[in-house]
């Protein structure tokens, strides 16, 4: 993966903070951007994969120096499914690779039972031990849905913007 960057973006000192957002970008860089065909929101970039068992979907995010998908904030959440396919599911970076009902996601972000987005009825099944983001229509929404992790899915790598 190259990593070519094909455009940048200036913060102002003075532009108000996003809230919520783990790590604040370095408040002396005026400069920043992701690398070509990844998208931004906030601090970060977000890049959506090809389909890969679990464990293949991290090491393909890890090799372009990225995590699968941690999501933050609701608007996070919200940000990012505006750019998937409602016929798709994606693997995010919260596994529960023990079983144990003990979700962790995948940069030690401690799991916020305030602020998770499980479908309905989810997480289902002990035998599930990785998470997918995907849109059921009844209620009309993205949710998780815990699967089983060596189904092939797309997927989301996240890394936090590179500042110059
Ligand atoms: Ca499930």
């Amino acid at each position: 993966m190259n990593s070519e960057i094909t455009y940048a973006e200036v913060r102002f000192n003075n532009e108000p903070k996003s809230s919520g957002a783990k790590s604040e970008p370095p408040s002396d860089k005026a400069w920043s951007c992701c690398p070509k065909n990844w998208t931004s929101f906030s601090s970060n970039c977000y890049f959506i994969s090809t389909e890969a068992v679990w464990d293949d979907s991290e090491k393909k995010c890890s090799s372009m120096k990225a995590h699968l998908l941690v999501i933050n904030t609701k608007a996070e959440q919200d940000f990012i499914t505006q750019k998937l396919d409602k016929n798709s599911a994606y693997y995010v970076g919260l596994s529960d690779l023990q079983g144990k009902n003990s979700w962790q996601w995948v940069d030690q972000t401690p799991y916020n039972e305030s602020a998770t987005f499980w479908h309905s009825g989810e997480p289902s099944d002990r035998n599930e031990h990785c998470v997918i983001l995907n849109f059921r229509s009844l209620p009309r929404k993205w949710g998780w849905n815990d699967v089983v992790c060596n189904q092939r899915q797309r997927s989301i790598c996240k890394m936090m913007k590179i500042y110059l």
